[in-house]
């Protein structure tokens, strides 16, 4: 057995810092075993320093953790290895400024992707960090009353971003599709790798829970989210160059404060895994244009 790296928690509850990877040689079947494991139990993996990291490494990580060989997707169909941009500078970047409440990628779809990393390209400080919370972790520790009322009841989730009463208006980026698309799960789902139970509603995409009047609705969903997103359970991670995020895109929620263009540069590489969960999903969102953002 030939295991070249090592872990440490980031948190008790979710995130691994994995130390001593060496990219510039291939990931041994050792390692991707140990990687593996770690993925599902602490839903985050952090690598530091992993300075011109090739996009074809990234996407063979984000494979393996899942099991498979078969490379990872970086995020368009035309795309010939050089890879998807979350950037406030790139032509075309995704998401290039403005606020993100928590979320899970493709919520709304009935097959969101497994694994989402995000690898440090260009990074000029000061940063703005991505903030992570875990599902899994928020649903052991929800209290009996809040789980009682959860009960079986499903939620709906749609495309682009809910403002929430307490939301600070003109910040949030407002992602525009043609289409709304939709789909409905248990607030108490069981996740389809893992088989652990997460608490899958999030201040982005979750419209309503089904069955309960509009304010009824909003008054559970609040007391959700404030358990969910509490302080003590949010970790942040600080970007700098060459650091590289993995994490179980289910189990685990993403946020990030307002980017603006017009601040230091956040160039971050997007890929995510396994890539046929994006086959059933519509065209990429547009940003409108907004003066000084
Ligand atoms: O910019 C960030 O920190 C996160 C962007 C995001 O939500 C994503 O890449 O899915
Ligand atoms: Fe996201």
């Amino acid at each position: 057995v030939t295991v070249t790296i090592e872990l440490r928690d980031l948190t008790p509850a979710f995130g691994t810092e994995v130390v001593g990877l060496d990219a510039n040689v291939p990931l041994g079947d050792d390692d991707a075993q140990v990687l593996r494991a770690a993925f599902d139990e602490r839903g985050l993996l952090l690598f530091r320093g992993l300075h011109d990291l090739p996009a074809s490494y990234q996407a063979d990580l984000a494979s393996r953790v899942l099991g498979l060989v078969d490379a990872g997707f970086t995020g368009s169909t035309d795309d010939d290895g050089g890879g998807y941009f979350v950037s406030n500078k790139r032509p075309g970047g995704g998401a290039p400024y403005g606020r993100l409440l928590f979320h899970s990628d493709m919520m709304w779809g009935d097959h969101p992707f497994q694994v989402l990393s995000l690898y440090g390209l260009e990074v000029e400080q000061p940063s703005v960090p991505t903030s992570f919370v875990s599902a899994a972790d928020a649903w052991d520790t929800l209290p009996d009353g809040l789980r009682a009322r959860v009960g079986d009841r499903e939620a709906i989730h749609a495309t682009g971003q809910q403002m929430r009463a307490d939301e600070a208006e003109g910040e949030l980026l407002q992602p525009q599709r043609e289409r709304v698309q939709t789909a409905r799960k248990p607030v108490a789902w069981t996740h389809p790798r893992t088989g652990r139970t997460l608490l899958y509603v999030s201040q982005m995409m979750t419209r309503e829970i089904d069955g309960l009047a509009a304010e009824e609705s909003e008054a559970l969903l609040s007391e959700l989210f404030a358990h969910l997103y509490a302080p003590e359970r949010v970790w942040s991670h600080d970007w700098h160059q060459g650091d590289l995020v993995l994490w179980d895109n289910l189990a685990i929620q993403h946020a990030r404060s307002d980017v603006r263009v017009d601040g230091p540069v956040r160039t971050l590489r997007k890929v995510i895994a396994p890539k046929q969960a994006l086959a059933d999903r519509p065209e990429a969102p547009t940003f409108a244009k907004v003066a000084g953002r």
